[in-house]
């Protein structure tokens, strides 16, 4: 797909690893210039330095509010008019049950993946609306739909970024803008460790099998929103071949 993204404007959060990384690359490699953000400084610069000048570097945190709309409202000309929103920044912490789990993890999940990503929405989406042409994607999970133990918070998070992108949709019926929740299983990013806190164990997830990569996600981004204009991919969920669902559990007394 070469050069397919030339005229767009990307921003994309959480780009200093994993999806959000790869997904920045895929959109220089087509032409796009992309707002990159994330809160580690030095890795953004560095891949501001990779990507070059179609790659703008925004150290952002999700969570504030005010930082958000100060850098949308300051980006340069050249990257102000943002037409696809990748809405990619998120982490789980933690696999105890809900007895045990830390309440400040939990907020923290709910912060980042939820309230961040509905600032970062409806910060960039008039704009989206006012130019007339727009595509917000929303990095969900498999998550959302199917429970696991000590998935509790992160879970439901994902389920919040699945039904807010389809209530999106019903919002922007009459504009051309459009919604996409893509909702991963497993893929070896920085994702485990993150949650577990463990480079054994992080490891460990993956042994074995074959994860998802953060290029399958890229590449599934890229699909989404090179389809012609008339066409909006509302969910697409997608898992490692080496990844099933669980039967329902039962715990006996015998
Ligand atoms: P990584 O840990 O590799 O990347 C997460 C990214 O989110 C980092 O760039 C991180 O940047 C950013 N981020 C986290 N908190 C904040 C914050 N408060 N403000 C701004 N950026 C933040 O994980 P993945 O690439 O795997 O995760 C990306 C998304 O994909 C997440 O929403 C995750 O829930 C989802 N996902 C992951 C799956 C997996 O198995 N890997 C499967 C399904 C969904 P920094 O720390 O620099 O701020
Ligand atoms: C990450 C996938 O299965 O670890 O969203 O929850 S899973």
């Amino acid at each position: 797909m070469p050069n397919l993204l030339e005229n767009t404007t990307a921003f994309v959060t959480g780009a200093t690893s994993g999806f959000g990384r790869a997904i920045a690359e895929r959109f220089v490699r087509e032409g796009a210039r992309v707002v990159v953000t994330g809160r580690r400084a030095e890795r953004l610069a560095e891949l501001a330095r990779d990507l070059g000048d179609r790659a703008l570097p925004v150290v952002l945190d999700v969570r504030d509010r005010k930082a958000i709309e100060s850098a949308v409202a300051a980006l340069p000309a050249d990257f102000s008019g943002v037409d696809v929103l990748v809405n990619n920044a998120g982490l789980a912490l933690g696999l105890e049950p809900a007895h045990r789990a830390s309440l400040d993890e939990w907020e923290t999940m709910i912060d980042t993946n939820c309230r961040g990503l509905v600032t970062c929405t409806r910060t960039i989406l008039p704009g989206m609306v006012t130019r007339g042409r727009g595509h917000v994607v929303n990095i969900g999970s498999v998550a959302a739909s199917y429970p696991y133990p000590g998935g509790n918070v992160y879970g439901a998070t994902k389920a919040f970024v699945h039904q807010f992108s389809q209530n999106l949709k019903a919002d922007l019926l009459g504009t051309p803008v459009r919604v996409t929740v893509i909702e991963p299983g497993m893929a070896d990013t920085e994702f485990s460790l993150v949650r577990l806190k463990d480079t054994g164990k992080a490891q460990a997830v993956y042994r074995g099998m074959q994860p998802l990569t953060a290029e399958d996600i890229a590449d599934t981004v890229a699909w989404c929103v090179t389809r012609p204009r008339h066409v909006n991919v509302n969910v697409i969920e997608l898992m490692p071949t080496q990844q099933a669902f669980g039967p329902f559990p039962v715990h006996r007394k015998d």
